[in-house]
Formats: structure tokens, sequence, C-alpha cells
């Protein structure tokens, strides 16, 4: 390995250049220019980058483009030639982006929880990586996909919750995969409104989408329903695309996005016929009484016992809810929106495996205790879930042979993951928002023979905002300054071994359904520190090593003073880094708090 250093005039910033590293120039070709070298022997800088231990560093030079070249060059001669991945020259690698809505890493079954099986998603980690602490920077459904696209926070994308609209003019990936040859294809559920920018080709449900006979928007035309089950839509289309529609002579990139789990978590006939016979193993948490944790945890809304619907997500007929007095408007509606879309087949189909549950329902439910909703509901309610995860892996499946098939394994890169992590009854929880592990973390698998040998583990932390850097550095694509994510192609290919220390979590959509109140935080791979704000102040600090169910506060805990005072320095830092700050949090919430306010009739 031929390794070079260089150092730059007045920044005194050491640079090593060698084989097989990357470099990328940003498109602002003034005076003043951010280079930016991914390399695995790089020096630490002296001073700014706050973060990062030593493997990655942006730097911001005084040196015209022109300049950096030369000495670029020069400084690796011959070498630049061997720099270059060869095969990458001739063919640059399809992109297949396969997201799912709120499924947690506990429901996949390489992860090792034991819940369900899921042998294709599984296939992906078996045949490449998986990570097990890739974590969202806001967890939640919209925001989550503006951070894919963009690689920037919230606070700079400027969507931070699920109310605001997106700006599509913005730059995002795809477009810049776009102008680098790419065909692009948006498929599913993107959640934002608009016509989706950066796609050739677009087939998106409006909003959340819905489970039966839904309805897509073709390239940001009129909707119109397609019969069936959505995540077989979903599929069907996406190997439609893949096989007919695209153009086989360009490189391409499919984000392929299922409307499932989410709630309401409908399933198609083939499995909840299997699925609602099944018992699941319950959560230590799962009757958590909130003890130890601060006012955010004992005032969100989304305990199972207290805060699903018997008709909405229990699927208990509306007539029986009214019967025992437990129906209620928001419950009839969800049925009307979700079976009532049913045809005749779907719902007899339907009626035959649920209304025999309903049945039981009726005999069991006078006598039920507290206790016994909860271990009631939690059952009902993984039977759903993880019967619609089967379809979503059937799915993974089919596309996976089809890459086979196709002889198109061995140069496109797979990646499943979630637009966040969700809680199955840890802490009594459905839904997510929190920057507790089950919604800030979300899978993570990835395929790609040519770089990632099977059966790699990574521990480190990255996060959904690294998804855009990195896809731009797989095919050679310029990265742009504003881009705040790091590219972990070197981290998963083995090539680098120090990585990011600490990451930056937001979350903002307070007042709302669930009631998860705002805040913000740092997570290390070891500790969390978090500050709840707006209606209350109060900050929250976990040890994951001794306490990974993060069940005790310990901000106030005098033995770990000086591990609080670090983790206060680390957020102050990344606030000051990505941007953000006080006066930020106040703006976003008054742009909420305005968007809330009833609309007054001209
Ligand atoms: C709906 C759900 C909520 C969920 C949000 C956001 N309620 O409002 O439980 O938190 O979506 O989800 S429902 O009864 O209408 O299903 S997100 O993943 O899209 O952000
Ligand atoms: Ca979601």
């Amino acid at each position: 390995m031929l390794g070079i250093k260089s150092t730059i005039r007045q920044n005194k910033t050491y640079i090593q250049l060698c084989f097989g590293q990357k470099r990328h120039i940003t498109k602002k070709s003034n005076l003043l220019e951010r280079y930016k070298i991914t390399s695995n022997v790089f020096r630490k800088p002296k001073t700014g980058y706050p973060y990062f231990e030593t493997a990655t560093s942006i730097k911001t030079i005084a040196m015209n483009r022109s300049l950096i070249k030369s000495m670029t060059l020069i400084a690796l001669g011959k070498s630049l030639v061997s720099c270059a991945p060869k095969e990458q020259e001739v063919k640059q690698p399809n992109i297949i982006f396969i997201m799912s809505d709120d499924h947690a890493y506990q429901a996949i079954s390489a992860y090792g929880h034991g819940l369900n099986q899921t042998p294709n998603i599984d296939r992906i980690a078996n045949e490449g990586a998986i990570f097990s602490r890739a974590t969202v920077t806001n967890s939640i459904s919209a925001p989550s996909r503006a951070v894919l696209l963009t690689g920037k926070h919230s606070f700079v994308n400027g969507k931070v919750d699920n109310v605001q609209p997106f700006n599509w003019d913005q730059d995002n990936f795809t477009k810049l995969l776009q102008a680098n040859g790419y065909e692009t294809a948006m498929i599913g559920k993107i959640h934002m409104d608009g016509k989706p920018q950066g796609f050739d080709y677009s087939m998106v449900l409006p909003g959340q989408g819905k489970y039966y006979n839904p309805d897509f928007i073709k390239n940001g035309e009129k909707p119109e329903v397609i019969e069936g089950y959505v995540t077989e839509i979903i599929t069907d289309l996406a190997l439609d695309w893949m096989k007919n529609k695209r153009n086989p002579n360009k490189p391409f990139c499919l984000l392929y996005h299922h409307k499932a789990p989410h709630r309401e978590w409908l399933p198609a006939e083939k499995y909840y016929k299997e699925y609602t016979k099944m018992t699941f193993p319950k959560p230590e948490t799962l009757y958590d009484d909130y003890e130890g944790r601060g006012t955010a945890a004992k005032t969100a809304e989304m305990n199972i016992a207290k805060e699903m619907t018997w008709i909405g997500d229990i699927k208990i007929y509306p007539e029986t809810a009214e019967e025992f007095g437990i129906d209620t408007p928001w419950g009839r509606r969800l049925f009307d929106l979700n079976i009532g879309r049913m045809n005749e087949e779907q719902r007899a189909a339907w009626d035959s495996v649920y209304r025999p549950i309903d049945e039981d329902f009726k005999k069991l439910f006078p006598t039920m205790s507290e206790k016994d909703i909860m271990d009631y509901r939690y059952q009902r309610y993984m039977q759903d879930y993880l019967a619609t995860i089967a379809s979503v892996d059937d799915g993974v499946g089919q596309v996976l042979d089809f890459l086979d098939e196709a002889g198109l394994a061995e140069n496109t890169i797979v990646i499943y993951t979630s637009d966040q992590g969700f809680y199955l009854g840890e802490h009594g929880w459905f839904d997510k928002r929190f920057m507790y592990e089950e919604s800030f973390r979300m899978p993570l698998l990835m395929r790609y023979p040519k770089e990632i040998k099977a059966g790699t583990k990574i521990d480190d932390l990255v996060q959904n905002l690294d998804f855009a850097p990195t896809f731009l550095d797989y095919t050679n694509t310029e990265t742009p300054q504003e881009i705040q994510g790091e590219s972990f192609r070197d981290l998963v290919a083995g090539k680098i071994d120090k990585w990011r220390d600490a990451v930056y979590y937001t979350y903002y959509e307070y007042p709302s359904v669930h009631m998860v109140k705002r805040h913000y935080g740092v997570a290390t791979k070891r500790y969390k520190l978090m500050h709840f704000y707006y209606d209350i102040d109060e900050w929250e600090m976990y040890d994951l090593e001794t306490d990974p169910m993060e069940m005790r506060n310990i901000y106030d805990d005098e033995s770990y003073a000086d591990v609080r005072k670090d983790l206060h320095k680390r957020l102050d830092e990344l606030r000051t880094y990505y941007g953000d700050s006080d006066e930020n949090d106040q703006k976003y919430l008054n742009e909420y708090l305005e968007a809330l306010k009833p609309k007054k009739e001209n």
C-alpha cells in the first residue's frame, strides 16, 4: 500500500493518501472550497471537526480547485490509476433501497429476538452485512424519508414533522444520481405531498396509503385504485419496473417502499389465517409503570392496554364494541377506512377468520382484568403486525430471486431498512417517536457482494443521515458540501476501523397523536442524554451497558457526574456542528403551533 502525506499550508492539516481511497471535490469552484477525503489512514486534524475519531474528516481549506487537483495528482503520481475501483469504471452498481414502515428490528429473525421468521430479509444479512446500532435522526415517517433523500438533518431540510410540507425543490440524492446517468424510480409509500422529484418513474401511495385496494399516484397524476393487497401490489410494481419499464442500458436506483407493517396492521388472507392462531413471547417490560423515567414517558399515549382502539387496532367488530360500550367514533372511522374498502370476496375471507375471534372476545371480555386486557391486546397486536411482515418478507424474496435470475445480484446494492424502529410491547408501548432504543434504532441489512463480505456485522453508529452520501460514494457521484451524513461504504467493506463516536437526535411532533414530548439528544455506544422541552424542561440520561432497557434515569446520579459533563459537551458540540440551536427549536415550534390553528373561513 502506498501512503503519501500532504501538508496543507495555513491549516496545518495532514492528509495521507493511499490506494483504495476516494475523494470528492464539491461543486463550488471558488477560492474557499471544502475538500473531503475518506481514507483508512487519515490523520486526525488538529482543530475543528468535533466528533470523528480519526477515520473521516471534512476540512474547509483556502485553496482553489485546480490547486487541489494538481496537488492531489502530484501526490498520487501513478497510483491515481490504481485508486479507482476497476469494476466501477466499467459498470456502476444498481441500488435497490427497500424501506418498510414501522418495521422493528425485533421483528427480523436475523436480529435474533425469536418473535418471527423472515428468511428472505435475513438472506440480505447472511450474504452481506447487518448493523446492530443503526439509528434515525428523527423517529417518524415523513421526516425520516426527507433525511434519507437529502442527507441533511430535519432542521436543515425543513421537514421536521409529519405536518409541515416537504420542499421537493431542494437537492436530493436521486436527482444527483439522475444527473450522473442513473435511471431512478420510487414505488410505494413516500408520505410527502407533491410530485416526487428525482425520479424517472414514481408510483406512490397518497399519505399513509391503504392496505386493501389502495390508491396509487403515478408520476404525480390523479390517484387510481389498484385492486389487491398493498404489499403484493408494491412488489409487483417494483418487479414490473425492473423487468419491463426501465432503460436497461443505464444503471438504476429503485426506492421500493412498503406501507406494511404500519398501523392498523391488516394482513393478507394467506397470513392472517396462520398468524391469528399463534401466541408470542412477551417482552420483559410489557407492564412497565414508568417509575424511574421522566414525565415524557409517563404522559405519552401509546400504551397497548390504554391507548389502542378495540375496533381499529384489535379488529373487534363495531357492533360488538357498541354492545360493551367500548366503541369510539375514531375506531368506527378506522373500520370503515380499512375493512370498509374490501371487496366482497376479501371481506368474506376476512370475516371467516375475524368473526370467530370476535365471538370469542364476547365471551372473554366481561371478566377481563386490566392485565388480561394487556395480554389479550398484545397477542392480537403481534398476530396482525407480524402477519403483515410475512408479506413484506415474501416480496423481498421475489426481488432477490429476480436479481439472481437476471444476473444482477453481483452488481446491485440491496438495502433493507425501516423509516424508524417501533415498540413491540417494550415499556407497554406501540408506536415510536422517542429516542429510547426500540424507536431510535432502525433495522439495517445490506448486500453488495463486490465489496461486502458475507456475514459482516457492524456495531458502529450509522444513521439514516448517511444513506445519501453512501449512495453517492458507491456511484462515484460528487457529494455536495451541504450533505451532513457520512458515507459508510468503507466501514461496511472493512476498510476502516474508526468511525464517529456520537450521534445527534431531534423530535418535534408535539402536541400530537401519542403525545411524545419534543426532545433532542446525543447517543454514544454506551450512553444517552436527552432533553425534553417546550412544556417541560427535563433531562434524562441512560447507561445502556448496565441498563439496556432504559428503566433508570441516571441524570441526577452523582456517580455519573463526569459522564454527564462529557455528554453535555458532546451534545453542545453536535448542535453547533450540525447547525442546530434553541432558536431553531423555537422556530419549528412556532410554525407547528401555527399549522395546528384552525384555518379561518373567508
Ligand atoms: C397515524 C397512526 C399513528 C402514527 C402516525 C404516524 N394512527 O396517525 O399511530 O403514529 O400515523 O406514523 S392511525 O390510527 O391513523 O393509524 S408514521 O409512521 O407515518 O409517522
Ligand atoms: Ca413509520
